[in-house]
C-alpha cells in the first residue's frame, strides 16, 4: 500500500464562508498580521462571490461571502455561522488525487476542472469531509500569479505577527463519529493514527472528549479528531456542536518560532487568549524541565508549556473569534516535540469550560 494515494503535497489554504468577508479580511489583517495578497469580486467580473486571500509565511486563508440571500454561501454561513468551509491541498496530480479518493469512497464535491486567467491555469477538484466541510485538490504547477485564477493581485501588509504555516487543523464531530472520520482518513487519505487521547487523558471534573490525531506519512499534514465523551456536564465538543449545528473544524493550529513574540504582538493587538490560573506556573517547570525562553516572560504572556521525550512545546490558545462559541485559533511553537500538549489538557479545558459557565452552556 502507498502512504500517500492522493500525491498530497501540503495544506494549500484554509478557506472560511464568512457573513462579511471584508470585515474578515480586515481582522486577519490587523489583528492577525496577515498580508492581503488576493480580490475577487464585483470589480473582477464576479457577481455572487467575493474572497479576499491572505497569507503570513506559508500560511494562507481566504475569507469568502456572498453578495446574495441564497446558494452554497448563504446557507453555509446562515446555519454556521463563520466557519471553515474548505481545507485545501496542494497535490500532484489533480485528476489522479480525485479518481483515487472517489475509488477509495470519498464523496465528490468538485469534479476536476481547469480555472485559468492570464498567470496561467490550475487543475481544481474537491471532496466532502465530516459536516458540510470539504478537501480542495488543487495542481498549481502552470500558474504564476500570487494565489488562484480569477483572484486580482493585491497587496496590503499586515505586519505579519510570526506566523509560519499551519501546523494542524482539528475537527469536531458527533459523538460515536471519531472512529468513522479516523477510519475515513485511513481508508481515503492514506492517513495513520498518530496520537490517541482517550477520555480518561482528556478530562477535567465536569466533562471530557476523546481525540486521535490522523496524520500523513510525513507528518505535515497534520487532522486531530475530537468527539464528545459524556461527563457530569456539557462537554465543550458538544458546545461547539450546538452551535456550529454540526461537524466542523474547530481551531486552526498556527506554528511561530518564537510564541512569546506572536502572542504579545497579537495580545497587544487586542487578540483575546484563554485565561490559565496563576497556579498553573507553580508546578510546570518541573513537568517541563529547562527552556530556552525566558519563564517570567511565558508566565506573563500566559503562555502554556509542555514535553515529550523529543522536546518541548509552548502553546497558546484564542477565545472563540466569532460570537458563536465554535472556531478558535493556536499559536504553537514546536522544540523537538511532535505532541499536541496533553500535559496542558486540563488546565486548557478547565479554562474552557470556564468561558463555558459564563455563556451559560456548561
Ligand atoms: O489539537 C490538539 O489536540 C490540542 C489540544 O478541544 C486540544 O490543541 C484538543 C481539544 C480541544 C482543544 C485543544
Ligand atoms: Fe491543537
Amino acid at each position: 500500500m502507498t502512504s500517500n494515494p492522493l500525491t498530497l503535497k501540503r495544506i494549500h489554504h484554509v478557506e472560511f464562508y464568512v457573513g462579511n468577508a471584508k470585515q474578515a479580511a480586515f481582522f486577519y489583517r490587523q489583528a492577525m498580521g496577515f498580508d492581503l495578497i488576493g480580490y475577487l469580486g464585483f470589480e473582477t467580473g464576479y457577481r455572487d462571490i467575493v474572497s479576499y486571500a491572505l497569507k503570513q509565511g506559508k500560511a494562507q486563508f481566504v475569507m469568502t461571502s456572498t453578495y446574495q440571500s441564497t446558494g452554497l454561501i448563504a446557507e453555509h454561513a446562515k446555519k454556521h455561522g463563520d466557519g471553515v468551509r474548505d481545507v485545501a491541498f496542494e497535490v500532484e496530480d489533480v485528476d489522479a488525487a480525485y479518481a483515487e479518493a472517489i475509488r477509495r469512497g470519498a464523496e465528490s464535491a468538485q469534479e476536476p476542472i481547469t480555472r485559468s486567467d492570464e498567470y496561467g491555469s490550475i487543475r481544481h477538484a474537491a471532496i466532502k469531509t465530516y459536516g458540510d466541510t470539504i478537501h480542495s485538490f488543487i495542481d498549481k504547477q502552470n500558474y504564476k500569479g500570487p494565489f488562484l485564477p480569477g483572484y486580482d493581485p493585491r497587496f496590503e501588509t499586515g505586519e505579519g505577527a510570526g506566523i509560519l504555516y499551519v501546523d494542524h487543523v482539528v475537527g469536531n464531530v458527533e459523538v460515536g463519529k471519531m472512529d468513522h472520520w479516523c477510519d475515513w482518513y485511513e481508508k481515503v487519505l492514506g492517513f495513520e493514527r498518530y496520537i490517541t487521547f482517550d477520555d480518561e487523558t482528556i478530562k477535567t471534573e465536569y466533562s471530557s472528549l476523546m481525540s486521535v490525531v490522523m496524520s500523513d506519512d510525513n507528518q505535515v499534514i497534520k487532522f486531530p479528531i475530537n468527539e464528545p465523551a459524556y461527563g457530569k456536564k456539557k462537554s465543550q465538543i458538544e458546545e461547539y456542536l450546538d452551535f456550529y449545528e454540526g461537524p466542523g473544524v474547530q481551531h486552526v493550529a498556527l506554528a511561530t518560532n518564537d510564541v512569546c513574540h506572536t502572542v504579545s504582538d497579537l495580545r497587544r493587538r487586542g487578540i483575546e487568549f484563554l485565561n490559565v490560573p496563576e497556579t498553573y506556573y507553580e508546578s510546570i517547570w518541573e513537568h517541563v524541565g529547562e527552556v530556552r525562553e525566558d519563564t517570567e516572560l511565558i508566565k506573563r504572556l500566559g503562555i502554556l508549556a509542555d514535553r515529550d521525550e523529543d522536546g518541548y512545546l509552548l502553546q497558546l490558545f484564542t477565545k472563540p473569534v466569532q460570537d458563536r462559541p465554535t472556531v478558535f485559533f493556536e499559536f504553537i511553537q514546536r522544540a523537538g516535540c511532535k505532541g499536541f500538549g496533553a500535559g496542558n489538557f486540563k488546565a486548557l479545558f478547565e479554562a474552557i469550560e470556564r468561558e463555558q459557565a459564563l455563556r451559560g452552556n456548561l
